[in-house]
């Protein structure tokens, strides 16, 4: 009841507000605010607004580009990866020439096979042409007459020796072969009187013919065998047949 009589007043105040309001907003459009405030003296300022909703996401900016900076350095080498999966099987590869080899291997052995049949076949001619026994040495004689150096040279040339016979026997084998005056492998080269076999060690035998050795003339170092199967101490540097004495 109290307020009732002031209801008047303050609804003409609301619309003289609302008219104010009214002009204001119209005013707005062409004065600022700060014009628009001036005619209300008595209000109160409002307090601050709420936030309004947010805006739309503004367009990118125009700015201009940078330039492209300059590669960066090489990076650490990465870790050494697992080893891959074997590969698939190869084909088999072309058979080697070891069959080649083992041919020409077989045809070498049989080619020395014949060669040393040949070899046994022209030792036993040899033998039975010459007449030699089985288990005994073995005398050649070229027929040629030279000095006792080369005499030696050519049975050493053979794998021989000069022909020395180490008893009667051996003597008269090799008389047989050489039918001449012929070296044999003894000297006294070393020691004057000291007649020695070429191949090492003293005399075992001997068959001097009467009154030799007697180191005639100017020194006699070298022995022949006469025909007659004798022997006698001649100059090494007189030639006479060479034979040449293979082991048995
Ligand atoms: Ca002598
Ligand atoms: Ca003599």
């Amino acid at each position: 009841m109290f307020l009732f009589p002031l209801l008047p007043v303050f609804l003409l105040s609301v619309v003289t507000v609302a008219s104010e309001t009214k002009t204001c907003e119209d005013a707005q459009k062409t004065c600022s605010v700060i014009t628009c405030g001036i005619p209300v003296t008595n209000g109160t300022p409002g307090r601050d607004g709420r936030d309004g909703l947010k805006g739309e996401k503004g367009e990118p900016g125009q700015g201009l580009r940078g330039l492209q900076g300059p590669p960066g350095k090489l990076g650490p080498p990465g870790n050494t990866g697992a080893p891959g999966a074997p590969g698939p099987r190869g084909q088999k590869g072309d058979r080697g020439d070891s069959s080649a080899a083992e041919t020409k291997l077989a045809n070498l052995e049989r080619e020395i096979r014949n060669l040393k049949s040949e070899l046994d076949r022209i030792k036993k001619l040899q033998a039975f042409s010459l007449g030699k026994k089985s288990g005994k040495k073995f005398y050649v004689t070229n027929g040629e007459n030279m000095p006792f150096s080369k005499a030696k040279a050519w049975c050493t040339e053979l794998q021989a020796t000069v022909a020395a016979p180490k008893n009667a026997e051996e003597n008269k084998n090799i008389q047989q072969v050489a039918r001449d005056n012929a070296f044999l492998g003894i000297t006294d080269e070393v020691t004057e009187g000291q007649f020695m076999y070429v191949t090492g060690g003293r005399l075992t035998y001997s068959n001097w013919k009467a009154s030799e050795p007697n180191n005639y003339g100017s020194g006699e170092d070298c022995v022949i065998l006469l025909k007659d199967g004798l022997w006698n101490d001649v100059s090494c540097s007189s030639s006479h047949l060479v034979v040449c004495e293979f082991p048995a």
